[in-house]
């Protein structure tokens, strides 16, 4: 039997900028599940990439006094460095202005589209708000604003085409009732819902090439390009091949089990992307995991307000294990969550530092002081674990087994990756209360077998937590592992440890 496949992406970024903080989030969720379903022995394809067509990409390169091309070609680089620097694991890159992966993908699908008469040509007059890159009602505005960029939308009139979205409404919203596309978190599966019963229109679906230059072509007709959200959803098709000949990886990895994205896209994932591909006769993607958006002191990040996160300067600074182990403990995937230098510091002693740096250092220190380094899980002496408040004792291993690993699967399973974390972190306390409990460093005087089966505890506890964290932290973990010298016996679990000195501390409190 070949492993059952995982098929994973992100949104594509414009790249119409350096990546901000949002772009690092939503990069490093994919990762932590790519990874997590990778352990678990799928087949894993993890995509991203970057959005590069549209008006606003367009005006920023003129703005930049830079040919199109070259300036997307420069940011995308930025992109790929920058996700390689925190220790992104992805697959597969997709760039929208790449002529050969990407552009007949895009095009396939719109002759489908064409073909079962889903595509028509019709004037458009409204409002388009470039920030958005989307054509807005009156009803989206707040005095007359774009609520998400503030500014008063263009006048639009032109001859475009429409896509048919009227057409599919209906049966899109019956499959996110019934959780045929499964939105995560659910409330954001009623909001959509919501959405699509206030009433919903055809989608301009292309724009003029004399409005726009930056774009594919429409097929059959030069003088229109494709609208850019309809070129963009297709990236996670056209990025395995779709339309481009080689079909190997489109028939292996589609339909996508999860799309993760920000809830501000979430109607062109939920809605749109969906009834192209029941146009199109595309199976439909099982998962959009919509996280939430990171503020700073409470606040949308501007540079205006002057509180601005860099997190290329953050990673040079503290470096990606420090970042991603802030977006493990301290922001949830379904809410907006806070980011600020000084809140990541507590968090960076309280968890690192004193936490898991902490408990490893003390630990192989005590090994290496009594026992030269070495310790070996026996049956015959289990040291337990005290149950606090009349709960019975437990030795460590059914603690791991019984009560830590299926919360921790659960909660990786349902993307519930901040309280996957909680429980690695319960780990780490319940182990120093271990310490607490039998002061190994005053037992060596009277019982040095116990206390050796207290040190083997606790390394194997310590590699229970190397083991969760991995998804979250892979430097790290690998790291503590080498440092615990670990031998598994033939059932997987860790049973000898040689332990090898570290001069300096793993975290050094900042
Ligand atoms: O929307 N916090 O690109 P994008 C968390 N090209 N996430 C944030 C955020 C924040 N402050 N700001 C933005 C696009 N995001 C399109 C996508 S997909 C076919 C096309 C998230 O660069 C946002 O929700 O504006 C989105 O998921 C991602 O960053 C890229 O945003």
């Amino acid at each position: 039997m070949p492993n059952p496949k995982f098929y994973i992406t992100t949104s594509i970024a414009y790249a119409n900028a350096a990546p901000h903080m949002g772009h690092a989030y939503e990069e490093f969720l994919a990762d932590v599940i790519a990874r997590y379903k990778r352990n678990r022995g799928m087949d894993v394809f993890f995509l991203t990439g970057t959005d590069e067509h549209g008006t606003k990409i367009c005006r920023t390169a003129e703005k930049n006094e830079m040919p199109v091309q070259e300036f997307v070609d420069k940011n995308a680089e930025e992109f790929q460095r920058f996700y390689a620097s925190i220790n992104s694991s992805f697959d597969g890159f997709i760039r929208t202005s790449d002529k050969k992966q990407h552009w007949p993908g895009a095009q396939t699908l719109w002759k489908k589209l064409a073909e079962k008469d889903d595509i028509y040509k019709s004037k458009y007059t409204g409002l388009y708000c470039v920030g958005c890159e989307a054509f807005v009602g009156e009803r989206d505005l707040i005095n007359g604003l774009c609520p998400n960029h503030n500014v008063p939308p263009e006048k639009v009139e032109e001859e475009n085409y429409f896509f048919r979205l009227t057409k599919y409404a209906d049966i899109i919203r019956q499959k996110l009732e019934n959780d045929e596309i499964r939105i995560v978190p659910e409330a954001r599966k009623h909001e959509i819902i919501a959405l699509i019963k206030e009433g919903v229109s055809d989608v301009s679906f292309s724009r003029p090439q004399s409005q726009i230059p930056w774009g594919i072509p429409v097929p059959e007709d030069p003088n229109q390009v494709m609208y850019v959200w309809c070129d963009a959803l297709t990236n996670y098709i056209s990025a395995l091949g779709y339309g481009s000949g080689d079909e190997t990886n489109f028939t292996k990895y589609w339909p996508a089990d999860v799309h993760v994205i920000g809830k501000d896209i979430l109607r062109f994932h939920s809605l749109l992307w969906p009834a192209m591909l029941l146009s199109a006769g595309v199976a439909l993607p099982k998962e959009i995991l919509v996280h939430g958006f990171i503020t700073s002191g409470g606040k949308k990040m501007s540079k205006s307000i002057g509180n601005v996160v860099d997190p290329k300067e953050f990673v040079e600074k503290y470096g990606s294990e420090a970042l991603r182990s802030y977006f493990s403990r301290d922001l949830s995937p379904f809410e907006d969550g806070d980011f600020t230098e000084e809140k990541f510091l507590e968090s960076y002693n309280a968890n690192l530092a004193n936490g898991i740096g902490n408990l490893v250092s003390r630990t192989i220190k005590m090994t290496e002081t009594y026992f030269e380094g070495k310790a070996e899980m026996k049956d015959e002496m289990e040291v337990l674990l005290k149950g606090k408040d009349g709960a019975p004792d437990i030795s460590v291993k059914d603690y791991l087994n019984h009560e830590v690993f299926p919360a921790y699967h659960g909660h990786m399973e349902r993307y519930e990756l901040n309280r996957a974390t909680d429980t690695i972190w319960a780990v780490i306390k319940k182990l120093d209360g271990y310490v607490t409990d039998y002061e190994p460093y005053k037992l060596i005087k009277t019982n040095q077998e116990k206390t050796e089966a207290v040190l083997a505890n606790l390394l194997y506890g310590i590699h229970a937590i190397t083991h969760m964290l991995t998804p979250f932290m892979p430097e790290t973990s690998k790291k503590i592992d080498e440092i615990l010298g670990v031998t598994l016996s033939e059932d997987g679990t860790a049973n000898t440890f040689s332990v090898r000195h570290v001069d300096t501390p793993l975290f050094p409190r900042r």
